[in-house]
């Protein structure tokens, strides 16, 4: 019945595609099938349509798929009076590598690639509008089938949907820039280009808290940070002053969860972003006082700690330089000067008096209210304390008092609840909040930490060096990175 040969047919989608047989006389009719795939299922008859074709010329019958899909693959029948003939079909893939979605800092090249199946005529665009070369656009084409665009210093309003077409059919991918953090873009440009040297290995977005805790020897410290991680306070010792206790925790930005060490080991939901939390826990002897001062930062929520329940008197900050001071209102003034080193505000007195707020922030924690038995009396030490900070000329660095016991947790549970969720708020105030980092800063960031908590406060720049390498710093500039790496962080 048929005198032609059927082999297997190969094309590329978007192609049109041929199918053909030659039967050995003009009054054979015949009828073109797909299979249906599913087995025991009748095949398809192939129904004409503006993008398929029937038709016969002679003996030669055709059927032609204008624009061939990769779906169109598959085995093909044709039926011939009570003969039938089966072949394959394969559309293959016109983009062997499609584009590739890129997330890339603000100011560093990027390049859309995408590998076709055969040489041809492209056309590049972006959200829909047609690109061409530029000063900062390059289009090229390597080894006849690599087609590459690239972005000199991506800006912005590079953002959007690129797309790669050839005839009909296209590849699209979308571009995301990312805003270069505040801190490098006023680093020198020697810095600045180093950042952006490195954010091309990778950058994830940062969000990093750190909680500094300061006050007085024995208000209770590090009995706060336990209950602030959930933990009890039994076996609590005074803080040696050369360690700083770093307590980490992660806090998932989306249902604002607290996630302590102790659930580090359950996987975290990938598709959610956690914000990883340092609390530094200070000893409070005033011998250390000279020593806290290199950790303190203006990139840190501080939360000052008083006894409550103790004496307080108001003494000048002079009276407290050149006597001793002992008294909760002299902390107070003490730490707040202190923390006030470390404002980004403009520190000339009217701008203190008209600044509604003062950064860094502040969180007062009054301790030892349990130790005050009268209810009354808890009331009065509260006015007093709140009459003590309301002249005070640093005073707008406390965004909020919160009074209670760490030796009553259940009934101070709403305290310790509303502490943490203040943290969380104040932590977008934070200037390096959700700052895109090169990953493997981050990565030694965290490192960084992890020896502080060791008891490894003092890091040598060679062993820094050492920890840098670790971290994925290429050898070759391993040294001018770590330089900028310690200028974005200080
Ligand atoms: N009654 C009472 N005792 C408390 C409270 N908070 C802490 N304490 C006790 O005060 C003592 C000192 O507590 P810490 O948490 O070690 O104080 P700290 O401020 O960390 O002390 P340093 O590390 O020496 O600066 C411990 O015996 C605690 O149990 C409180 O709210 N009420
Ligand atoms: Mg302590």
């Amino acid at each position: 019945m048929f005198t032609s040969n059927f082999e297997p047919i190969y094309c590329i989608e978007g192609e049109k595609l041929n199918l053909k047989c030659t039967v050995y006389s003009e009054d054979i009719y015949v009828e073109w099938f797909r299979n249906n795939e599913e087995r025991f299922k009748a095949n398809k008859k192939i129904i004409t349509n503006e993008n398929i074709s029937i038709g016969r010329d002679g003996r030669q019958h055709f059927m032609t798929v204008q624009c061939a899909k990769v779906t169109d693959s598959g085995q093909y029948n044709v039926v011939a009076a009570n003969v039938e003939k089966q072949f394959s079909v394969i559309v293959k893939v016109m983009f062997k590598r499609p584009l590739e979605n890129k997330t890339i800092m603000e100011g560093v090249d990027v390049s859309f690639e995408c590998e076709v199946e055969k040489a041809d005529h492209v056309a590049w665009f972006k959200d829909g509008d047609r690109v061409y070369p530029s000063s900062r656009l390059k289009i090229e084409t390597l080894d006849n089938t690599v087609h590459k665009l690239t972005i000199l210093q991506s800006k912005f309003e590079d953002e959007g949907k690129y797309s790669m077409r050839i005839s009909d059919i296209s590849s699209c991918a979308e571009l995301d820039v990312k805003e270069m953090p505040d801190a490098v873009k006023q680093m020198s440009e020697y810095d600045r280009n180093i950042f952006l040297e490195a954010a091309k290995s990778g950058t994830a977005v940062r969000y990093y808290i750190r909680v500094m805790i300061v006050g007085q020897s024995g208000v209770g410290k590090t009995s706060l940070l336990r209950r602030l991680m959930n933990k009890d306070i039994k076996d609590v010792q005074s803080t040696d002053g050369i360690n700083i206790e770093v307590k980490t925790c992660r806090i998932n930005l989306k249902t604002e969860e607290w996630i302590f060490s102790s659930d580090f080991s359950k996987t975290p939901n990938h598709n959610e972003q956690y914000a990883d939390c340092g609390f530094w826990d200070f000893a409070g002897q005033e011998d250390f006082y000279a020593t806290h001062q290199t950790f303190l930062s203006t990139n840190a929520i501080y939360l000052l700690v008083v006894d409550i329940s103790q004496d307080f008197t108001k003494k000048s900050y002079q009276d407290m330089i050149e006597n001793e001071y002992d008294r909760i209102g002299e902390y107070v003034d003490f730490w707040l000067d202190n923390i006030h080193c470390y404002t980004l505000n403009d520190r000339n007195e009217d701008s203190i008096n008209t600044a509604e707020f003062l950064n860094p922030p502040v969180l007062i924690i009054g301790t030892g209210i349990d130790k005050i038995l009268e209810e009354k009396d808890r009331g009065k030490k509260i006015d007093s304390f709140h009459a003590i900070l309301r002249n005070h000329p640093k005073r707008k660095h406390n965004r909020h008092s919160y009074f209670l016991s760490n030796h009553e947790p259940f009934e101070y549970k709403t305290e310790f609840e509303n502490i943490r969720t203040q943290i969380l708020k104040l932590a977008a105030e934070i200037p390096k909040w959700g700052d895109n980092l090169p990953t493997r800063w981050i990565i030694l960031e965290k490192e960084i930490d992890s020896q502080i908590d060791k008891g490894n406060l003092i890091i040598s720049y060679e062993e820094a060096m050492k920890l840098a390498e670790d971290c994925s710093f290429p050898i070759k500039v391993i040294d001018s990175e770590l330089k900028s790496f310690l200028t974005y962080e200080t």
